[in-house]
């Protein structure tokens, strides 16, 4: 009796998320703005990526980042001290974004915006099942972190569009296969768009960049 009570608060929740995030999807296509979610284990390197794309975007686009962090405004100060606005949901706890996080500051998102890019809580697998109202998910994989992860940690890859397999400069002193890890990825999702990434060395970047400009010519095409 326990279980089925848990279990139907869960719906209703994931629902009343699911409501909102569609909401903000709605809101923010509307607006031309590509929302793009990242989500890792601690440490795989979203600030650093996000330090360097955004860095390279800024020049021809209008984009801001939200930080998503349990404590501390660490990674949206890293942000800002690259010229990009960041705006912060600190959870105090909790270990994923949730839409209606979203929804109390969303206000403070700027409506004229080419890229939304959201950093989610360092965790493989609650931020997985919160739809934020992205158009894409990625997913991190670092190279230290093991080539065996996908498996692990389905849900995470399951429902991303897009796997950064990160830290590629690495790869020589580690016994990581990207190749191994692609295709365990693949192998759950095939229809992940793969790049291999290296934020000290640039590798893989450019790639990255052109599929979220392609990415957002197709969401403004579609409105
Ligand atoms: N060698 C190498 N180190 C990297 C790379 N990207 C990030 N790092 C390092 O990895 C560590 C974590 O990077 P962050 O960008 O802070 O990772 P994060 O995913 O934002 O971490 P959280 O926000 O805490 O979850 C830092 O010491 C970075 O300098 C990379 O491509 N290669
Ligand atoms: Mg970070």
């Amino acid at each position: 009796m326990k279980k089925k009570r848990e279990y139907t608060v869960l719906v209703e929740l994931l629902g009343s998320n699911q409501r909102v995030a569609n909401e903000i999807r709605r809101r923010l296509t509307e607006n031309g703005t590509l929302v793009i979610n990242f989500m890792s284990s601690p440490g795989a390197g979203k600030t650093s990526l996000l330090e360097i794309i955004g860095e390279n975007l800024k020049k021809n686009y209008r984009l801001a980042v939200i930080e998503g962090d349990i404590e501390t405004e660490k990674d949206a100060e890293r942000i800002r001290a690259k010229g990009i606005p960041a705006i912060q949901i600190t959870t105090g706890g909790a270990c994923h974004l949730e839409a209606k996080m979203l929804g109390k500051i969303f206000d403070k998102i700027p409506k004229d915006l080419d890229f939304l890019f959201i950093e989610n809580i360092g965790n493989l697998v609650c931020p997985a099942n919160y739809d934020l109202g992205e158009h894409i998910r990625c997913v991190l994989l670092s190279a230290p972190e093991g080539d065996d992860k996908p498996k692990k940690y389905p849900k995470a890859f399951i429902t991303s569009q897009c796997l950064i397999i990160t830290k590629s400069d690495l790869f020589p002193y580690l016994p990581f296969d990207p190749e191994r890890a692609k295709k365990e990825a693949l192998s759950i999702n095939p229809k992940m768009e793969v790049f291999i990434t290296s934020a000290i060395n640039g590798e893989g970047i450019d790639d990255l960049i052109e599929y979220f400009k392609t990415s957002l010519h197709e969401v403004r095409s579609k409105e």
